[in-house]
């Protein structure tokens, strides 16, 4: 059975963060460790996010317990601090981890402030390195790359090489449902090709955790054996399945069905 880290945040709706990527490794016959940086909470009334950062040295003990067992492949996602953002860095090196997924999330869907600044600089100089993939949407692409927005595919290709200039090994933008095109395209960079992945566009909006399983399935797949661009193309087709069976979990919010893929 090959294992998997996710560092990230628990969102306790449970269709993103931590729960995103518990289900999707288990839809992936992976062994999914948790080390939790951070607990959102969404206020009943109207869902604003509130957000706390868990003590850097509470996530280095998560952090080795896990890599005392070992791990074949990880994840990042909502890192609450710069002082996480150095520590998970600092452990990738150590413990010599070459399967790496950064999801460089820097907002949540439906709320408009970037969650702290300043770790987008960390992730970009400390994390964007050690990346096997890294999986920005548009504006996460925008701000790694320090680029204006991007609306082109063109201005996708330039945020793709300079993101790879940065030091990530491969990148998947993710060009989302609000995209120009008619299709719903990523764009995939290894340093040598542009590969466009094109699916059909899902109308919902019932897709509250898509950016976290997408990274979750690359992750397992990764995990277990695939090459990078395989791993990218499967969990496509896997998050497609869970977008195309989002529901509504109330006035706020509708998570992706993580399992919808494998009850086709
Ligand atoms: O979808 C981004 C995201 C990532 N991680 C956690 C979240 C969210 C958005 O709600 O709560 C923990």
């Amino acid at each position: 059975m090959k294992k998997t880290l996710t560092l990230a945040g628990s969102d306790s709706s449970g269709g993103a963060g931590i729960q995103a990527d518990l289900k999707t490794f288990q839809e992936h016959n992976v062994y999914g460790m948790t080390a939790i940086t951070s607990i959102v909470a969404m206020k009943p009334e109207t869902w604003a996010h509130d957000v706390t950062a868990i003590d850097v040295t509470i996530v280095e003990k998560q952090l080795d317990t896990i890599l005392s067992v070992g791990i074949d492949a990880m994840k990042t996602g909502m890192l609450g601090s710069v002082d996480i953002i150095k520590l998970g860095a600092k452990k990738i090196k150590e413990h010599g981890i070459d399967l790496v997924v950064i999801d460089p999330v820097m907002v949540c869907k439906g709320e408009n402030e970037v969650l702290q600044p300043e770790n987008t600089d960390a992730m970009r100089e400390l994390l964007l390195p050690l990346a096997t993939v890294t999986t920005p949407n548009l504006f996460e692409a925008s701000q790694l790359a320090q680029m204006d927005p991007i609306q082109t595919l063109d201005e996708m290709k330039e945020a793709a090489q300079k993101i790879v200039d940065l030091g990530a090994k491969s990148v998947v933008i993710k060009g989302g449902k609000a995209f120009m095109n008619k299709e719903a395209i990523d764009l995939f960079y290894d340093g040598h090709e542009f590969v466009v992945l094109e699916k059909e566009k899902l109308q919902t909006s019932y897709n509250h955790g898509a950016g976290c399983t997408f990274a979750a399935a690359i992750t397992s797949n990764l995990a277990n054996g695939d090459s990078v661009k395989e791993a990218v193309t499967k969990a496509k087709d896997f998050v497609h399945a869970a977008i195309t069976h989002g529901f509504k979990l109330n006035d706020f919010v509708g998570p992706v069905m993580h399992g919808a893929y494998n009850q086709k």
